[in-house]
């Protein structure tokens, strides 16, 4: 991956401010997936939010774009060390597909096409956090950085980001996912390192 020289002369730039602590900045954009690329197309796509009564809200990809996108400008951060900044992505924020889903429960666990699997708390997905992206640099999501619909929780490492996204399952504990599972942390968050448990 091209590494990127982040600074002049070793002074602290802005670039170096928003590199959380034991990231590298890196120019491309790698792909990192456990599994195969599963091959979903947009007619076939759907998303859903179950709650704890059993209710499903569920939107198709036209369904999804009616609630109405908005771009988002971004930095990535994986647990791997790389960062990427100034990514322009656009999306549909979580927050208004949980405008009309009623839950007591504080945590939710994300499920993806080909079984991927990644717990986020509740808090982390609203207030303008999160969003079901559609598309990265101007183009839509290609199968390997998840398309047709991933979701993007920015301020999380990127692990979180469940790529082919298909739904969301609401939680009354935290209980990890996949990665999380296997030893990453159940929150992660890169400016506090929060890389392994
Ligand atoms: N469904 C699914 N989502 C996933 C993953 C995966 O393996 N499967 N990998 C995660 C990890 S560890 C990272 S760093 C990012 C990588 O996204 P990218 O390949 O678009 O860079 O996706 C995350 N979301
Ligand atoms: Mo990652």
């Amino acid at each position: 991956m091209g590494l990127i020289n982040s600074g002049f002369g070793g002074r602290r730039g802005a670039r170096d401010e928003r590199l959380p602590p034991g990231q590298t900045l890196v120019g491309d954009w790698p792909v990192l997936s456990a599994g195969l690329t599963p091959d979903i197309g947009a007619h076939e796509w759907s998303f859903s939010i179950a709650t704890e009564t059993g209710t499903e809200h569920r939107w198709d990809w036209n369904e999804l774009q009616d609630v109405g996108v908005e771009d988002i400008v971004t930095d990535i951060h994986c647990v791997t060390h790389w960062s990427k900044l100034g990514m322009a992505w656009r999306g549909v924020p979580l927050d208004r597909l949980f405008e009309d889903v009623e839950t007591s429960y504080d945590y939710v666990m994300v499920h993806s096409y080909g079984g991927y699997t990644t717990n986020v708390p509740l808090d982390d997905l609203l207030d303008g956090k999160a969003w079901i992206a559609t598309e990265a640099e101007g183009e839509p999501l290609t199968p390997e950085h998840g398309g047709p619909a991933r979701l993007l929780v920015p301020h999380l490492y990127f692990w979180k980001s469940a790529k082919w996204v298909r739904g969301m399952r609401m939680m009354p504990s935290d209980e990890p996912g996949f990665w999380e599972q296997n030893g990453y942390h159940l929150r992660g968050d890169p400016w506090l390192e929060e890389r392994y448990w």
